[in-house]
């Protein structure tokens, strides 16, 4: 399941979040994240996470750890921890997925420790998605967030069709993208072309 692409629906970025998640899943998207910084709405989560089962793919939720027990899966920062104890958060999630974006190998290190399903990496490349994201750590940053764990690395930030290979090449299991598939004219034909691409053995 942890392995392609990881689409995300950015509420930021995507007028009609159900509409767009079906056109991911229609293209074979299996592994979709609600990401709303504005807040996430629980009808909106219900609604997309109605669609995602039916289909027989996930729906992790970004940042509020509530609405993803409504879901089936949590991506947290560092940040969203602060205060919290991993392990009681880890029990409350129970089989849901956990994935947390790490930024070093030993943050990489304890993802494991706290059970987390996978860990997020990036910015890959450059983006204008994510203000606070950092300089690009390219493929050597990835490649070595993935040789200090053994969970999958979901590589994320500035992933296109253009380095979508260099991205695997990276070790990584999953690439998560946001604004290569909210901003394409043809979502569904943006996705199916990401996913055709990951699959290639030349990539
Ligand atoms: N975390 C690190 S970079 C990023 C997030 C959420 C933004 C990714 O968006 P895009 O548009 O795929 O670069
Ligand atoms: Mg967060």
């Amino acid at each position: 399941m942890l392995a392609g692409i990881y689409g995300i629906v950015d509420r930021s970025l995507v007028g009609r979040p159900v509409a767009f998640l079906e056109e991911l899943l229609a293209a074979g998207v299996r592994v979709v994240q609600y990401r709303a910084k504005a807040g996430v709405e629980r009808d909106v989560v219900r609604a997309l996470c109605e669609r995602t089962r039916a289909a027989g793919a996930v729906l992790i939720v970004n940042d509020d750890f509530e609405a993803a027990l409504e879901a089936d899966g949590w991506h947290a920062g560092q940040e969203d921890l602060t205060g919290r104890d991993p392990r009681e958060l880890r029990a409350r999630l129970g089989r849901r997925l956990f994935g947390l974006s790490c930024g070093t190998a030993g943050e990489a290190r304890a993802a494991e420790a706290m059970g987390a399903n996978y860990v997020g990496a990036g910015p890959f490349a450059a983006t204008a998605t994510k203000a606070d994201a950092g300089p690009a750590i390219g493929r050597a940053g990835v490649a070595a967030i993935v040789a200090a764990t053994r969970l999958p690395v979901v590589a994320i930030g500035g992933i296109d069709a253009s380095n979508l290979a260099e991205v695997k090449r990276s070790g990584a299991a999953m690439a998560a993208v946001v604004s290569a598939l909210a901003r394409a004219s043809d979502p569904r034909a943006a996705a199916a072309d990401l996913i055709a691409r990951w699959r290639s053995p030349a990539a």
